[in-house]
């Protein structure tokens, strides 16, 4: 590292292009994908719902006024919603010590523990932040819907996971093409919770500050193949640590049983596979190990082109930007 400088802030350009530097900026990094609104969508299940459509509304706003640094604000779920949670919470809690991986089966059993995963109502988001902190440093902020993948990532690489708070419609509690803090809590928290996965997702993160949106494409591919979708071994056997699987038991049945294909994990292969989210993926990769899936990432990764590379310091908690051409 004896010849590499330090890029300042303030001269910004190609080879120093506009990325958040410090989680606090994070504020800035909250663009939305409006395809799945269900104002917009006349597929949404809660499209002719109007007060499912208020409900998201008032959820939303939460997400629009927070700053970073603000607790997350508790939500009071209705009875309803605290019936979806149950219906998918059930589901996962028979299917889960068959089909789910070894980390995901350990963290779930201490949020059981700590009495933050229970049957009866949908965890708190500030709740799951907290327990989070303490496990790897990731923390949550509230998002209001799906982000576009440069803002998504952006945040992880902070170790920051912008969630969001809403609850699926409840005539949909076993797949929704649309993120929600079912899928969040059950599908995403117990991973990041494990020190070699945060590790993983925070890389990816960093590989996607300043990247060209081409660059951003492929990232957003291996995370939805990985993080979201993603199958590995054990002892021999199948099982899924992808939270889209975890989250959603129809899905989950599907990647696991002789329908779609399994391939191996490849990163120069998975980054270029096409995907879709209204159904279930045809195509599943699967690693050796989540290690193993790190190690892979880590080696094609570095070959990507950025002119300059960039490091978390975390006495800080900002991202430097070393000029390495
Ligand atoms: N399909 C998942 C579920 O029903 O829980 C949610 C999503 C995963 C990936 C994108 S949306
Ligand atoms: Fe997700």
């Amino acid at each position: 590292l004896e010849h590499v400088t330090l890029i300042g802030e303030d001269n910004i350009s190609a080879k120093n292009p506009w990325f958040p530097r410090h989680a606090s900026e994070l504020d800035n990094c909250n663009h939305l994908m409006t395809k799945y609104e269900p104002d917009l969508d006349m597929n949404h299940p809660g499209f002719s719902d109007k007060e499912y459509r208020a409900r998201r509304k008032q959820i939303a706003e939460i997400a629009f006024a927070y700053k970073f640094g603000d607790p997350v604000p508790y939500i009071e779920y209705t009875e309803t919603e605290n019936k979806t949670w149950n219906a998918v919470f059930t589901m996962v809690c028979d299917l889960m010590p068959k089909h789910a991986c070894l980390e995901y089966r350990k963290v779930f059993r201490t949020l059981q523990e700590e009495g933050i995963f229970t049957p009866a109502k949908v965890p708190q988001l500030e709740d799951m932040s907290n327990f989070m902190k303490k496990q790897t440093g990731f923390t949550l902020r509230p998002a209001a819907g799906l982000l576009t993948a440069r803002d998504f990532l952006a945040s992880l690489a902070f170790r920051i996971f912008q969630s969001t708070q809403y609850v699926r419609h409840t005539k949909t509690p076993f797949h929704t093409p649309e993120p929600d803090c079912i899928h969040e809590i059950l599908g995403h928290m117990p991973l990041l919770a494990d020190p070699s996965f945060a590790q993983f997702s925070q890389e990816i993160g960093l590989a996607s500050l300043g990247a060209s949106d081409q660059e951003i494409e492929k990232l957003s591919t291996i995370y939805w193949f990985t993080v979201e979708f993603g199958l590995c071994k054990e002892n021999g056997e199948t099982k899924a640590y992808g939270a889209g699987l975890l989250s959603a038991y129809g899905e989950l049945l599907h990647a696991l049983s002789d329908k779609p294909e399994h391939r191996p994990f490849d990163p120069a292969k998975t980054a270029l596979q096409p995907y879709q989210d209204q159904e279930y993926q045809p195509v599943y990769y699967v690693a050796d190990s989540i290690d193993d899936m790190k190690d892979k990432f880590r080696r094609w990764v570095s070959q990507m082109s950025r002119p300059f590379e960039v490091r978390f310091n975390p006495h800080t908690g900002r991202v430097e930007v070393l000029d390495s051409v």
